[in-house]
C-alpha cells in the first residue's frame, strides 16, 4: 500500500527526466538511504516498474496498472469526490465496506476502490461479477443534506457522469437506462447502486456504488454474456482505466455541487437527453406487478411516468424492479 512518502518517493521520478540517486530522495524526504531503499523495493512490490544503476539511482520505467490511490489522486480535480481514497485490492463488495465507513463518519466524498469482489451485488441480492483489475469497482461516500425522496438523484447523477465519460473518453454510444444501468448497443455496461440510511426526512449517509465494465470480456462469463458489454468488447481494445476513472470522478463532482447547490434541473434535463427508454415500449416487473406501457419521462424525484394501454400514466417508483426494454422481452 502506498502513502505520502511513497507518493512523494513517485512525484520525484516521475519529475527526473533520467535517474534520480537514493540520496537526493534520502534528503529530500528526510530518510536514510536504507529507508529509500526499502520504499523502492515496496513500490516494486506494489508493481511500479523501477529501474536502477550502480552510482546513478533510481529511473521510473513504468507504471502498474492498478489504481493505487496516489496515481488516482495525482491530477484529480475534484472538491468533494475523492477527498480520502481507500484502495483494498480485494473485498468482498466496496458497497459494503462503504457502508461501514459512513456509519464511522468517514471524510464526504471518500471513495472505496477494489479490483475484485468477492461479493459483488446488484439490487435484490443480485450478483455483480467482474475479473480482477479489468473493470472499475468502486463506492463513493456522500452524507447530502436532503429528504430520501431526493436521494435517486444521486444514481442519476452517477449514471450521467458514466454516460458523458465513455462518449467524450471512450467514444462508444452509451445511452442510460432507467433506473440504474448504464447501456451501449443494447448491452449493459455498467451498473450503479445507491443505497443509504435515513431518519425521518434526512438523509444520513448515502453509498453510490459503480461497476462498469472497461477491459473485461463478458463474453467469456457464461451468466452475462448474453446480456453485458465492455469498452474493450466495443472499441476492440484495451482501454485505460485510471484516467476514465479520473474523468467519471471528476463529473460526479461538478454534478453533485451542482444537485446540491444549482440546478438539479438542468441534471435531470441532461439525463433526460441520454435516456434510452424514453418513447419506448417497457415492461416493468416487480414482486407484486407487470405492467407494460410507453415511458415517458421521469419526474422531479426520478420516477418513471409511463402510459398504459388505457392511457393512463402510471408512476413507477424506483426501487425492486427491473424494467426491460419490450426488444429485449
Ligand atoms: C446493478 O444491479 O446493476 C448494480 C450493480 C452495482 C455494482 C457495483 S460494483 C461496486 C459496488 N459494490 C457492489 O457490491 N456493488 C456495486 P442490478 O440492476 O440488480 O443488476 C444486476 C444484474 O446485472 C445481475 O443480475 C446480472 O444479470 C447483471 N450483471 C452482473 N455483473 C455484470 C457485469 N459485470 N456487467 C453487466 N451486467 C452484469
Amino acid at each position: 500500500m502506498t502513502d505520502n512518502i511513497d507518493a512523494t518517493i513517485l512525484d520525484l521520478l516521475v519529475a527526473s527526466q533520467s535517474h534520480l540517486s537514493g540520496q537526493v530522495i534520502a534528503r529530500r524526504l528526510n530518510l536514510s538511504r536504507t529507508a529509500v531503499w526499502k520504499r523502492i523495493e515496496g513500490l516494486r512490490e506494489a508493481g511500479f516498474h523501477i529501474g536502477s544503476a550502480r552510482n546513478r539511482g533510481y529511473r521510473l520505467i513504468s507504471l502498474p496498472d492498478r489504481l493505487l490511490p496516489v496515481l488516482v489522486k495525482t491530477g484529480l480535480k475534484t472538491r468533494t469526490v475523492g477527498s480520502e481514497i481507500v484502495y483494498l485490492p480485494r473485498t468482498d463488495s466496496t458497497n459494503v465496506h462503504a457502508k461501514k465507513l459512513a456509519i464511522q463518519g468517514t471524510a464526504n466524498g471518500t471513495i472505496v476502490l477494489t479490483e475484485y469482489q468477492s461479493q459483488g451485488h446488484g439490487r435484490l441480492s443480485r450478483t455483480w461479477t467482474s475479473p480482477f483489475a479489468e473493470n472499475l469497482l468502486l463506492s463513493i461516500i456522500f452524507y447530502p443534506p436532503v429528504p430520501p425522496s431526493k436521494v435517486f438523484h444521486l444514481t442519476l447523477l452517477a449514471s450521467l457522469a458514466v454516460c458523458r465519460s465513455l462518449i467524450d473518453r471512450a467514444h462508444i454510444p452509451a445511452g442510460i437506462k432507467w433506473p440504474n444501468d448504464v447501456y451501449v448497443n443494447h448491452r449493459k455496461i455498467c451498473g450503479i447502486l445507491t443505497e443509504f440510511s435515513a431518519h425521518q426526512d434526512r438523509v444520513n449517509w448515502a453509498v453510490v456504488g459503480i461497476g462498469l465494465n472497461v477491459n473485461g470480456t463478458p463474453s467469456a462469463d457464461p451468466d452475462i454474456k448474453n446480456i453485458a458489454t465492455s469498452i474493450r468488447h466495443e472499441s476492440g481494445s484495451r482501454h485505460e482505466r485510471l484516467p476514465l476513472l479520473q474523468a467519471i470522478l471528476q463529473e460526479i463532482d461538478v454534478l453533485y455541487h451542482r444537485f446540491l447547490y444549482g440546478d438539479a434541473k438542468a441534471i435531470r434535463e441532461e439525463w433526460l437527453s441520454n435516456s434510452i427508454v424514453l418513447g419506448k415500449p417497457v415492461l416493468i416487473t416487480a414482486e407484486d406487478m407487470v405492467e407494460e406501457g410507453i415511458a415517458q419521462t421521469i419526474d422531479e424525484d426520478g420516477a418513471l411516468l409511463m402510459r398504459t394501454s388505457t392511457g393512463d400514466i402510471r408512476r413507477i417508483v424506483y426501487g425492486d424492479l427491473s424494467l426491460k426494454l419490450k426488444r429485449e422481452t
